[in-house]
């Protein structure tokens, strides 16, 4: 931005300054000579909520006054990461903030850093919810998200002599500038206890649910502005409470520590967000989590829409739409069926009719073990009722499978929701499909694979019903914002409306062999490269070499995504360098970000793996700095921003098939980085946007993966047949990497050889080593690669999250966008 301020600015930047004075004395009650910079962080924040809450009151009004048709997001993770810089960018007053600090002697960039991460979410599903909510709100699209307010989201993590240590997350210590307690819309939630069959008058069963517990969901809520700062959505966040109303008797009856206790238990509900990824562990607290938001949800919405329209339920269907984050909130289906069934008295068609037009649901992954279960008689124990309207539902959808495949039992038996067997289980995908208008996958491949392999039977019955919306990302965050220099950038070449429409960026493409834009772009990056260094140098003491290859692999740690394939890759370089020491290659930084699930062994053993291999090579000093390893610590968004600006190679190598689509590949491709991938995910997509040129692709396809699958796939082919493979799995058997403890690494070695290797690494080792070669080839080649990175960038508009909002709109939300004056 021109360093010339005009009136307005100028008049901004003193109102700006002194709202920032005003909390710092008002808010916070401290001023300019005291405060510390976490202070001063508050105080901007204050100043930046003021503007954010005239959007969000303008905003409440205009749907309400327009009596507008929204979406409601339903999601157990939610990753915001920080929203400081994020607000400031979206309302446009991101320059004006560090004008007015700057006068006051306050760096921004520096006090952005107090700000603790939102890390209500795992990974990919939980940031993926928070991208669709950002661009519900640009888009001017009336929606809300609902979910869980955790008091500790995704732990901290910590390395400890090369292993990970989890340590509580505590983001709301000092208590958290966005959010808004709504005490006036608590809700009331049931649990426990037993079903009462009563018969009415004319005849009619009637039944009542009399249950066990009663627990308070507490509303918190989190502004989500668009950018240009219009239209100000919220995320509903619902934290659970004791409620006093139930504890009324206990405490009178001279309990008071009784009573105190059952607080303690009520408020377990929302107190830790389950660190699993993919691993379903059937754990009854997570059901009850679930339950919870959903059930507190689900009556908000009942309450809103009750305020407009009474008890007139006919057109509740033209106001709301739900869309099921994965099957987390699959048991808000039977919830709602409970709610028009017994509470509002509607027969049960009309009930499943509404319910069947309501909901939409949205899968998420394919393997088996992530697919959630929970055995009957859990759900029998927590919400008995639900359990019967659940084999209801079952009961009538079974009829009408058989009225398709009159006498099919197999037919049967693969679409019931019930799963019989030793302990019969609840297949809550089965209950999604079943209670759903329309299903989709996340990308091309997996969509196609979802019909294809997951729901086949459902694909035959309901033709259609199963679609795909490819995932995307806010260019806002994982451009405009944490990357201002790049931004800036590309501003001068093509304009600046590219945030909010970025398949602009495809102008982009016609400079790509300009010398002086290649020169311009590449130093953007080497820039940020610097930026990183000197952070990798703050937190582990690593010297990297800034013109080194940064070769960036960043996502949760699990066997499919293959960080252990890198490493191979890595430890058969070291070797290379080690037989022969002019090893031709191009010096690389192999930078590392992963939490593991907590009681994932192997997935820990890979993170110790990966730092004692690493710390063994930048110590030795025949490597001459040709391999750098750096594991960064406690990878979450806001690293995740400082890393993505910085990378030239993206690592995207997950067994073909397994991941349902990826969206850190589309991050890294935005700001330049090369993929290096296999033919999985969004991968595919992305492949076919910047062309067979400008990206590294290798490894077996789905189809290949399969057939080696059948044709009985053996590592040890692999092993016996590749002598590099071999003396490099044996490596991992020495105490090479770890003195004195011969053994420690084995697991690798076993999960590979003993245990199948269930991801096909070594099968996909020899073509990854080939073609991490011609990523080291066409590095060397300063022109060629500043072309191919400009041409991703150039290429990433279908990746906009905005795209995808508009897919669901189109093809299941039917919404309109309502305009906020
Ligand atoms: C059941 C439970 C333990 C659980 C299973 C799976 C909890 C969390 C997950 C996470 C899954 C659903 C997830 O995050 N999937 C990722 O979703 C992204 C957004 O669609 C995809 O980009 C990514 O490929 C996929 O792994």
């Amino acid at each position: 931005k021109a360093p010339s301020t005009t009136a307005s600015e100028a008049i901004n930047k003193i109102d700006f300054k002194e709202a920032v004075i005003r909390h710092l004395h008002c808010t916070l009650g401290t001023d300019e000579n005291k405060a510390n910079n976490h202070a001063w962080w508050k105080a901007t924040c204050a100043a930046i909520q003021e503007n954010v809450l005239e959007g969000l009151r303008k905003t409440q009004k205009t749907h309400y006054l327009n009596d507008t048709r929204a979406v409601h997001y339903f999601s157990a993770e939610f990753l915001m990461g920080r929203l400081l810089s994020n607000n400031m960018h979206n309302l446009g007053l991101f320059d004006t903030a560090q004008e007015a600090l700057k006068e006051l002697g306050v760096e921004l960039t520096d006090i952005m850093e107090e700000e603790p991460d939102m890390a209500l979410g795992n990974g990919g599903l939980g940031r993926l919810a928070a991208c669709f909510i950002d661009s519900l709100a640009t888009m001017e699209l009336p929606a809300i998200g609902y979910g869980i307010h955790y008091e500790h989201g995704l732990f901290r993590q910590e390395i400890k002599s090369g292993a990970q240590i989890e340590r509580p997350d505590s983001w709301r210590d000092y208590g958290n500038p966005w959010e808004i307690c709504r005490p006036e819309s608590i809700q009331e939630v049931s649990l426990y206890g037993y079903v009462e069959t009563k018969y009415g008058e004319n005849g009619r069963i009637q039944k009542e649910w009399h249950p066990g517990v009663t627990v308070k969901g507490v509303p918190w809520d989190i502004p989500v502005v668009g950018y240009e700062g219009k239209t100000v959505n919220v995320l509903r966040l619902w934290q659970s409470e004791a409620s006093d109303y139930f504890n009324w008797d206990v405490f009178n009856a001279g309990g008071y520590v009784d009573a105190q206790r059952e607080n303690v238990h009520a408020e377990t509900i929302s107190k830790v967000l389950y660190p699993n990824d993919e691993t379903e562990a059937g754990k009854e607290l997570r059901l009850v989590q679930q339950y919870f938001f959903c059930s507190c949800s689900l009556k908000d919405i009942i309450r809103r829409y009750k305020r407009a329209h009474g008890d007139d339920w006919s057109r509740f269907v033209e106001q709301v739409v739900i869309q099921l984050n994965d099957t987390h909130p699959a048991i808000a289906i039977p919830e709602l069926m409970r709610i028009l069934v017994d509470r509002a008295e509607l027969d049960w068609d009309k009930a499943w009719n509404i319910c069947t037009q309501v909901f939409a649901y949205t899968n998420h992954t394919l393997l088996p073990e992530a697919l959630e279960k929970w055995p009957a008689r859990m759900i029998e124990k927590i919400l008995p009722r639900h359990l019967e309207i659940i084999y209801e539902i079952n009961h009538r959808f079974m009829a009408l499978v058989d009225k398709k495949w009159p006498g099919d039992n197999e037919k049967k038996a693969k679409l019931s929701i019930i799963e019989e067997g030793n302990e019969k289980m609840v297949r809550m995908g089965n209950l999604s499909v079943i209670g759903s208008f329309a299903v989709n996958g996340v990308a091309e491949i997996h969509s196609h694979l979802v019909k294809q392999n997951l729901f086949p039977e459902f694909e035959a019955l309901w033709p259609g019903k199963i679609t795909n919306v490819t995932n995307g990302i806010t260019p806002r965050r994982w451009l405009k914002a944490c990357n201002p220099a790049l931004s800036a950038l590309i501003d001068k070449k093509i304009g600046n409306d590219w945030p909010l429409d970025l398949n602009k960026l495809e102008g982009l493409s016609k400079h790509a062999e300009n010398k002086t834009f290649q020169k311009q772009f590449m130093q953007v990056k080497h820039a940020n490269k610097q930026r990183l260094a000197k952070e990798i140098k703050h937190s582990l003491d690593i010297d990297v070499d800034v013109n080194a290859i940064f070769d960036v692999q960043i996502k949760r740690l699990h066997e499919y995504k293959r960080q252990h394939l890198n490493l191979l890759h890595i430890m058969a370089l070291y070797r290379r360098i080690l037989e022969n020491p002019d090893y031709d290659m191009h010096p690389r930084v192999f930078i590392f970000g992963a939490k593991a699930a907590p009681g994932y062994r192997l997935a820990k053993d890979i993170i110790y793996a990966i730092n004692m291999v690493g710390n063994k090579i930048n110590n030795d000093p025949r490597v001459k700095n040709k391999i750098k390893v750096v594991f960064m610590p406690n990878y979450r968004v806001s690293l995740a921003e400082k890393m993505i600006p910085a990378s030239d190679v993206s690592e995207q190598i997950s067994t073909a098939g397994k991941e349902a689509s990826g969206t850190g590949n589309m991050k890294l491709a935005l700001n330049g980085a090369l993929t290096i991938g296999t033919l999985d995910g969004a991968n595919i997509e992305i492949a076919e946007e910047v062309g067979d040129d400008n990206i590294f692709i290798f490894g077996l396809t789905v189809d290949e993966v399969d057939a080696l699958k059948n044709d009985g796939y053996n590592p040890l082919d692999y092993y016996y047949r590749d002598a590099e493979i071999k003396a490099i799995l044996d490596w991992l058997e020495t105490d090479y990497f770890t003195p004195g403890q011969p053994g420690a690494l084995v697991s690798i070695k076993q999960s590979l050889l003993d245990e199948g290797d269930a991801y096909m690494v070594l099968a996909d080792f020899r073509a990854y080593s080939d073609a991490q070669i011609k990523v080291d080839e066409a590095y060397r080649d300063k022109t060629r690669w500043a072309k191919m990175a400009i041409i991703n960038t150039a290429k990433m508009g279908k990746f906009t999250s905005d795209r995808s909002i508009q897919d669901y709109v189109d093809k299941i939300w039917k919404l309109r966008a309502c305009e906020v004056k």
